[in-house]
């Protein structure tokens, strides 16, 4: 524990400025792995050579990384080198080289089965596995572990055949052959030069399914996708989501894939959701294995972006990497723009805009308005594994989708290909990606690159006139961002808000002289005006498409925005005025209740829910996006102090008016959805599907028994998981007193269906852990227990610890303090086996400072007790900034 300290026992802090080219670059990296049960041994031959374009006395010392593993063995162009030719401690080897260019070979013995850190080379089940981003390479044999040193791989893998029947790494397959002593070998050459960070291993008893695409090149690749023997009928939608992404690259990007075979594996530990290893993609299972009784919608869904995210990388981070850490968002904002370019492509372009801004305004702003905030390229670091965040991923992609719009569609493409060409094969970073932009379009963005260095989420303060006897009307926008650690004042952004005006009809107005309908304002400074010429006073519509990742304000009386719900001309709009309008009213119910006043529900709210109810110009998919009121999380971050009891029964008031306002309404929606045709998991299916469970959770807040029946008769009749697990669910929230019993038999009879099946037990644990009815924290302790948990699986902690901690607020929020004491226990605990995930467990206290007096001193009080402890580095970067 305690790596990377310096003396004073405080971790090193790395910062950008400090960034210098390496001394040394290694040509080739040629490694070895001989896999065992008690410990593997790992030979690699490295090909040094000094690095020409910077100037020494002379030749400098080489230190190479490397953590957990033991040195066997050190020699230098075929000579070994005696003890006292290297110095070597618990972070680095250093070498004393007395040419310019030599072969080092280095001998380590590791021990995968005993590393519970999911990084490095380690063991997932019976498979061995490796995860190598950000700094993982260097558990694994003593290296430059940094992305700008990138090489030719060759990886021979030496295993024993019965256990470990297949054996892959990057690239293409050269040699296979059998060793006379029950071992195979299977060596593999990737002939692109890559960093550390996409070295991948894997060695199991795996199945596989196979598929072809042809490239757009006209060169046949083979797709490959690994699983578990148990799981090989859950990988066919993986199988086309890749083809899908192979075809839509090639068409949207002329991007072709470049390897002779594409290969994803399935394994069940797994921190994150997949890793883009170059031509071995490593997925966590949850992220790959879907069938119709097993996965939900959502799954699917998050499947196919995955899928696709991950191909993507293969031009957008491995062709094109970073050349340090602190260019992460270089390659994450990019692909997931590129992954939600292709969803909405595939699906419905509003509902996938509306999903990412609901996550942005749910999470990200929150992070950006917290202990945690940092500029999507940060400034320093103590763990890079803590800036993998919404900020560098989600708001890192709003950036890029910003220059999208600002250069337009076809100039983005042009930016893009002088990109991949200029940079193919290179380690670059944020600047060069904006100056390729630059110059193919010919536009300044010198000002915009501040999205790159300040943190926080900018406000938009906006304001209005119309002047009657000029016939003009005049948008007054005034920008401002709150100071954020290390930031206290801001300059002004280049913000781009699409703007459009309705008239009095609702009909759209020209917003300049070519008859456009939307227009894009281009903000850059504190203030600016922006002048229409409008014969009448319009309603603006505004930040269109959410044009820019900020908070903007302006006053809409409730009946504009109920207006503007029914004819705004931009979708997202329509159902952001939804938004505004249930957050308004949402806000003033918990006003009251706070007041112990009695809360009234705004009948305006019910009358515009009933409308989208029956609003013939709005499809299914929207429909149950406007249905959703908003999160509990979301309505919290709007409070000065948050009151997680009156934000859950103001919500609970408001669905409750609305079931008893449009009872008959949601009966039938529900009636004319319900079907048993076979399950498909496109767009206007998963619609369906959709709002007819939002149907039936409005209907079992009524306190009678049919909305129970109905959500019995559905698990029943299921003969898919979205219907099975989303009739469990509302079970779980039914108000009437049969919901409780029946939500218990359906639990115990979905657990004895799905006892074998990992992933679905994960819902199982989190949907009772997430609800407020039923997840308490003596239901949570006793899952805990339960035989299908496992303590040091990821997913099954985010289910369960994650799921309570983060979703059930009520519950977690207890006065008593208890649900604080328990996270600092599990942080605690995990820390010490997986430092990555006890710093993401930790988030739901990140916010401690807004709670009222007793909860923040409890909160404060575990935060103390975890510090307490000696920590990861990790955890101890988190904990620092959130006691500061
Ligand atoms: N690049 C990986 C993230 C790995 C994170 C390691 N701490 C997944 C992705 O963004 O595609
Ligand atoms: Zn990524």
């Amino acid at each position: 524990m305690n790596d990377g300290q310096l003396k004073d026992g405080q971790p090193r802090v790395i910062y950008l400025k400090d960034y210098q080219q390496p001394d040394y670059w290694i040509e080739t990296t040629d490694l070895t792995f001989e896999l065992g049960e008690e410990s593997t041994l790992v030979t690699a031959k490295l090909n040094f050579r000094l690095n020409e374009s910077k100037t020494y006395n002379a030749l400098p010392s080489l230190p190479l990384s490397g953590e957990d593993m033991a040195l066997v063995s050190v020699a230098i162009d075929g000579e070994v080198v005696p003890a006292v030719g290297y110095q070597v401690d618990s972070e680095q080897l250093v070498l004393h080289p007395q040419t310019e260019a030599f072969e080092a070979t280095i001998v380590t013995l590791i021990k995968p089965q005993d590393n519970t850190s999911l990084e490095g080379l380690y063991k997932s089940g019976g498979m061995f596995c490796t995860q190598c981003e950000a700094e993982g390479f260097r558990k694994i044999t003593y290296y430059l572990d940094r992305p700008d040193v990138m090489s030719v791989f060759t990886t021979t893998v030496i295993a024993d055949k019965n256990k470990y029947p297949v054996l892959l790494s990057n690239g293409n397959a050269v040699e296979r052959r059998d060793l006379n002593d029950g071992r195979h070998m299977v060596s593999w050459n990737d002939p692109f030069k890559k960093p550390a960070y996409l070295f991948a291993l894997v060695a199991g008893t795996l199945e596989y399914v196979e598929d072809t695409f042809t490239t757009m090149g006209g060169r046949d690749v083979i797709l490959r996708i690994f699983v578990e023997p148990h799981n090989i009928s859950k990988c066919d939608h993986a199988m086309r989501s890749l083809k899908k992404s192979m075809k839509w690259d090639e068409e949207v990007y002329g991007r072709e894939y470049d390897l002779d075979i594409f290969m994803i594996v399935a394994v069940d530990d797994f921190n994150m959701g997949a890793m883009e290893n170059k031509g071995l993609n490593i997925f966590n299972s949850s992220c790959v294995l879907a069938r119709p009784d097993t996965a939900t919608d959502a799954s699917f869904q998050r499947i196919e972006a995955i899928v696709a995210h991950e191909y993507f990388h293969n031009w957008s981070g491995n062709r094109v990497t970073c050349r340090d850490w602190f260019q992460l968002s270089l390659k994450e904002g990019f692909t997931v723009f590129r992954d939600a370019e292709f969803t909405a492509d595939m699906n419905s372009r509003t509902v996938k805009r509306i999903e990412d801004v609901n996550l942005l305004r749910s999470a990200q702003f929150i992070e950006d308005a917290g202990p945690m905030a940092h500029p999507i390229r940060p400034e320093s670091f103590i763990e890079i594994s803590n800036f993998y965040t919404l900020t560098v991923y989600e708001k890192g992609e709003e950036v890029v989708r910003m220059i999208h719009n600002i250069v337009g569609k076809a100039g983005f493409r042009k930016g893009t290909d002088l990109y991949f060409e200029r940079h193919d094969g290179q380690a670059v970073t944020t600047e060069d990606f904006v100056a390729a932009m630059e110059d193919a379009n010919n536009v300044d963005l010198t000002q915009f690159k501040r999205w790159y260095s300040q943190a926080g989420t900018p406000v938009l303060d906006v304001t209005d006139s119309y002047d009657e006897a000029k016939q003009e009307y005049c948008l007054t926008i005034r920008q401002s961002c709150p100071a954020t650690p290390g930031q206290e004042s801001k300059k002004p952004f280049h913000i781009p808000v699409a703007v459009g005006l309705l008239d009095g009809e609702g009909e759209p107005m020209s917003v300049d002289a070519e008859g456009h309908t939307t227009t894009v304002l281009h903000l850059k400074e504190a203030e600016q005006s922006f002048t229409f010429a409008a014969d009448e006073r319009p309603l603006p519509s505004l930040l269109r498409e959410f044009s820019a990742p900020v908070k903007l304000n302006y006053d809409y009386s409730r009946e504009d925005l109920i207006f503007l719900m029914s004819h705004d001309e931009d979708g997202f709009n329509r159902w952001d005025s939804c938004q505004r309008l249930a957050i308004a009213v949402l806000l003033e119910l918990v006003a009251a209740i706070q007041a112990d006043e009695k809360p009234v529900v705004d009948p305006r709210l019910i009358d515009a829910f009933g409308k989208v109810l029956v609003d013939k110009t709005l499809d299914k998919a929207m429909v149950a996006e406007m249905l959703t009121l908003p999160s509990e999380t979301l309505l919290a971050e709007q409070m000065a102090v948050i009151d997680v009891d009156a934000i859950y029964q103001a919500r609970e008031l408001v669905r409750q008016t609305i079931a008893e306002a449009h009872r008959d309404q949601l009966v039938a929606i529900y009636d004319h959805l319900n079907s048993d045709k076979p399950y498909c998991p496109e767009a206007e299916d998963i619609a369906e599907r959709s709002l007819k469970n939002i149907a039936l959770g409005y209907l079992v807040e009524l306190n009678d028994t049919a909305g129970v029946e109905l959500a019995k008769a559905q698990f029943a009749a299921a003969g898919n998981m979205t219907d099975s697990i989303a009739a469990v669910n509302i079970l779980l929230n039914a108000v009437h007193g049969s919901g409780k019993a029946a939500a218990e038999a359906t639990l115990q009879q979905f657990a004895e269906r799905w006892s074998g099946d990992t992933n679905v037990m994960d819902m199982w644990f989190s949907c009772q852990a997430g609800n407020a009815r039923f997840g308490t924290l003596h239901k949570v302790r006793e899952l805990m227990v339960h035989p299908r948990f496992d303590k040091k699986n990821p997913n099954k902690m985010r289910a369960l610890v994650s799921a309570y901690c983060g979703r059930n607020l009520v519950n977690f929020h207890d006065i008593s303090g208890a649900g604080y004491e328990f996270l600092a226990d599990e942080v605690v605990r995990v820390d010490a086996l997986n430092p990555q995930l006890a710093s993401r467990l930790i988030t739901p206290l990140t916010r401690w400072k807004r709670y009222d007096e007793t909860r923040k001193g409890l909160m404060q009080k575990a935060l103390q007790r975890i510090q307490s402890h000696d920590l990861s580095k990790d955890l101890f970067e988190v904990v620092s900034k959130l006691m500061a």
